[in-house]
């Protein structure tokens, strides 16, 4: 046990705030970093010390640890979150923490990078018998035995990099015929974007659901898992809508695939927060992909199903407490939405759209959450993440939880820039999201920027129509490709009727 009297955390934006406002609430005393180009940031102005660590690029500040370890140091620093991204998952960093005689709030550094590997990693989880897509256990090396299997494998196959994850150094091979010069093209990618070009062989799962397990473990060796988060609707491997609970899983499979995420924290003695991320197919198969070692974007669904907040079970643990809780004391309330603003235009293939917030106006009310770091009059930088906020709503079932979404992108205000507030009111207002029926290739399927256009006057109408035939149809419509809402329907924007 070592109480946390301050903590530094190693980030910027929404996530930095989110932090600190458990920490002050725990009464932790917060130490912001930042760079020259948020200086105005809100984390800065939030923590109780804020210190400038470099340059507005992420490597000459956000990255710089050793920079970040010397702050700590001077002001008296007990613990670092790291939040996500930037140095959330970098072992050499969580160790450098530790050898500076300071608490990482993370798993172990051995747990990183074992799990940091796609390949350690399966092979730390299979004496679990978690249940794994077919293909390779190794790098494969020699092309004409890689083809051999990738032919009893049944094409088509994925090559996938060890050091890859979140769909970088992924490639798909049609046919036994490209096989060799793909398989070289992902050695050589694999190579030069990770400095390591082991590969494996994955059978391709075409058309699949993404399901994540948020899972706890403290110090004792205790782990529980906090059921699940649909992660499907995503873009180029960026998410852009997640729940929780999915609207598909069965009880008897959220226990089942719950019990192996837990075996798979269990295999890398994880301590702390942590997503196992399986491939659930059509026959409601599941398939361990990889663990992110990491607190994510889209923790706050978790918290709002659960009414736990997940920072304050990070400090706890790296406090050396137990859990207080067991996995049979947690029970799934309610249903929740997370919808992520992008600063992008979604008309325009989603160009990030940086410029001012000429105005901004946060949605409120009962069941809403706005997770954001910016204010009005603020500035997009260009050197981060185009990522606004995160618009979270819960209600007492989905239906609710998407209604109250509805509602809130109607209400939200944002001029200056072009933001993905339109293309979430689309995805929520379409048959196939609100029926459930839906996977990884939704917006493949149904999206392009035509669905979008509309006339300026219609818009706040449309939605209450929508909503209001939702609420009173509550059966399953029929056939997924049936009504595809048309283009009038899906704006928000009181802002178009504003700003006229
Ligand atoms: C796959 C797959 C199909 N088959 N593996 C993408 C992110 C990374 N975590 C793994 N990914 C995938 N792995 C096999 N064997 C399809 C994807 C995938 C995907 C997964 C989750 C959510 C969105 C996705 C979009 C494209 C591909």
């Amino acid at each position: 046990m070592r109480k946390i009297n301050k903590i530094l955390v190693a980030n910027r934006g929404e996530i930095a705030l989110r932090v600190m406002r458990t920490a002050k609430e725990m009464g932790i005393r917060t130490v912001a970093v930042y760079s020259e180009a948020d200086r105005n940031a809100l984390h800065v102005r939030f923590a109780d010390e804020a210190v400038c660590v470099g340059g507005p690029k992420s490597s000459e500040s956000y990255l710089r640890g050793d920079v970040i370890i010397q702050v700590c140091r001077d002001l008296g620093v007990d613990a670092i979150h790291p939040g996500y991204g930037f140095l959330s998952e970098n072992a050499g960093f969580a160790k450098a923490v530790q050898e500076a005689g300071l608490i990482f709030i993370g798993p172990s550094p051995e747990a990183i990078e074992l799990m940091g590997s796609k390949l350690a990693a399966k092979a730390a989880v299979a004496k679990y018998n978690i249940p794994m897509v077919p293909g390779t256990e190794e790098a494969i090396t020699d092309v004409e035995e890689a083809k051999q299997i990738a032919r009893q494998v049944g094409f088509p196959i994925l090559i996938k990099a060890s050091a890859g994850g979140g769909g970088k150094g992924m490639r798909v091979v049609e046919s036994a015929e490209v096989f060799e010069e793909q398989m070289q093209l992902a050695v050589s990618e694999a190579t030069s974007a990770f400095g390591d070009g082991s590969v494996f062989i994955e059978k391709y799962i075409g058309s699949p659901r993404h399901i994540e397990i948020q899972v706890l473990g403290d110090t004792h060796g205790n782990i529980v898992h906090l059921f699940e988060r649909e992660c499907s609707i995503q873009r180029r491997h960026q998410k852009v809508i997640e729940e929780a609970p999915s609207a598909i899983l069965t009880p008897a499979l959220r226990e089942e695939m719950g019990r192996n995420a837990v075996n798979v924290a269990k295999a890398c003695n994880y301590v702390g927060a942590g997503t196992v991320e399986f491939l659930l197919d059509e026959h409601q198969n599941f398939y361990f992909l990889e663990m992110n070692t990491r607190l994510q974007v889209e923790h706050p669904v978790t918290e709002q199903i659960t009414g736990l907040d997940l920072v304050k079970e990070q400090i706890l643990i790296a406090e050396g407490n137990p859990l207080g809780f067991k996995q049979e004391d947690l029970k799934i309330n309610g249903h929740s939405l997370e919808l992520r603003v992008y600063a992008e235009d979604p008309a325009n293939n989603f160009l990030p759209d940086i410029g001012k917030l000429e105005t901004y106006r946060r949605p409120q009310g009962l069941g809403v959450r706005v997770d954001d770091g910016f204010e009005q009059g603020m500035e997009i930088p260009i050197y981060y993440d185009p990522m606004i906020a995160k618009l979270v709503t819960f209600g007492k079932d989905r239906q609710e939880a998407i209604a109250k979404m509805l509602r809130a992108i109607s209400e939200y205000q944002i001029t200056g820039i072009e933001t993905t507030l339109p293309f979430g009111a689309y995805v929520l207002q379409h048959e196939a999201f609100v029926s459930g029926n839906f996977d990884t290739k939704f917006i493949d399927r149904y999206f392009s920027p035509e669905v979008l256009e509309r006339k300026p006057d219609e818009g706040a109408d449309e939605v209450a129509a929508a909503l209001a035939a939702m609420l009173m149809n509550k059966k399953k419509p029929a056939a997924a490709d049936a009504a595809a809402p048309t283009a009038e329907k899906n704006n928000s924007n009181w802002r178009r009727n504003r700003t006229r």
